[in-house]
């Protein structure tokens, strides 16, 4: 298991000097957000260099596409799909494992076609109906998506691992994954090792963050049996960061660094 941080909470006023702190700390990757790469095309040639030059790996990118695959307009969702491809495609140059993908935040926005068939039915069907073509991408750019479940206060739609192993196991493609998310999961799972062992073939990246989605070390969530979960299902990628720092950053961020390798060298 490899540990990592998103570029976007590392302290740095550059690519290069939040590179050389994550190599600092013993991080082995970091996770890009999408929408910088999307709107500046010159970042993915620095993200580049400068992962090459200090040895730290791109993971994954974050989101960053426009507009939701779920929306009602067309149009919207067209956008959507086009930006998600464009994404692959530079994860896929940049050589990240994946590419993160919410299909929507909050509540439904298409209609309530009930009694023929309800918003969350639609749902699901219209996710089905868009994943094929962009499978279709990630296969060939070699880059996965990675579905993504969010607590309830953020989606009402994917919840928890098992409603993503549903996706994956329709469409059975090995570049269609799951990401977990250790704060999602301690709000979501009723039992949070048991989750991971049964979605154990599909997980294909992880956040980090504690109960309090600050610093892991810093909350209560219990990172043992979570890693020792991980380990049984014999997950090898990014485990990345993604919560709060509090301050003084770089002594707290090397002091969680421990914490984590610390549990993973003694389960
Ligand atoms: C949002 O809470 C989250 O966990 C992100 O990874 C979504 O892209
Ligand atoms: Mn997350």
């Amino acid at each position: 298991m490899k540990l990592g941080c998103q570029d976007m909470i590392l302290p740095g006023n550059s690519i290069k000097e939040k590179f050389k702190l994550a190599k600092e700390i013993g991080f082995e990757g970091i996770e890009i957000w999408g929408r910088i790469l999307l709107e500046d095309s010159q970042k993915i040639k620095e993200y580049k260099e400068v992962s090459e030059e200090t040895n730290i790996k791109i993971s994954t990118i974050c989101a960053g596409y426009r507009n939701f695959l779920l929306e009602p307009d067309p149009e919207n969702r067209r956008k959507a799909r086009e930006d998600i491809k464009k994404l692959l495609e530079i994860g896929g140059e940049l050589g990240a494992v994946g590419l993160i993908l919410v299909p929507i935040f909050g509540k439904p926005q298409i209609s309530d076609l009930s009694p023929y068939k309800d918003a969350f039915e639609l749902e699901k069907e219209l996710l089905f109906s868009q994943l094929p073509e962009l499978v279709e991408t990630a296969e060939k750019v070699k880059c996965s998506i990675l579905l993504e479940p969010l607590n309830r206060y953020e989606t009402h739609f994917l919840n928890k691992l098992e409603q993503a192993v549903e996706y994956c196991e329709k469409i059975d493609s090995s570049y269609l994954k799951i990401m977990a998310d250790f704060f999602h999961m301690n709000i979501e799972e009723a039992n949070i090792s048991e989750s991971i062992e049964k979605a154990g073939k599909w997980i294909t990246h992880i956040h980090l963050a504690d109960s309090n989605r600050v610093l892991p070390g810093m909350g209560h969530t219990d990172f043992e049996n979570g890693f020792k979960a991980l380990k049984k299902i014999n997950f090898k990628n990014y485990m990345i960061l993604e919560c709060g720092i509090p301050e003084p950053k770089i002594e707290n961020l090397k002091k969680s660094f421990k914490f984590m390798k610390n549990i993973l060298e003694r389960i």
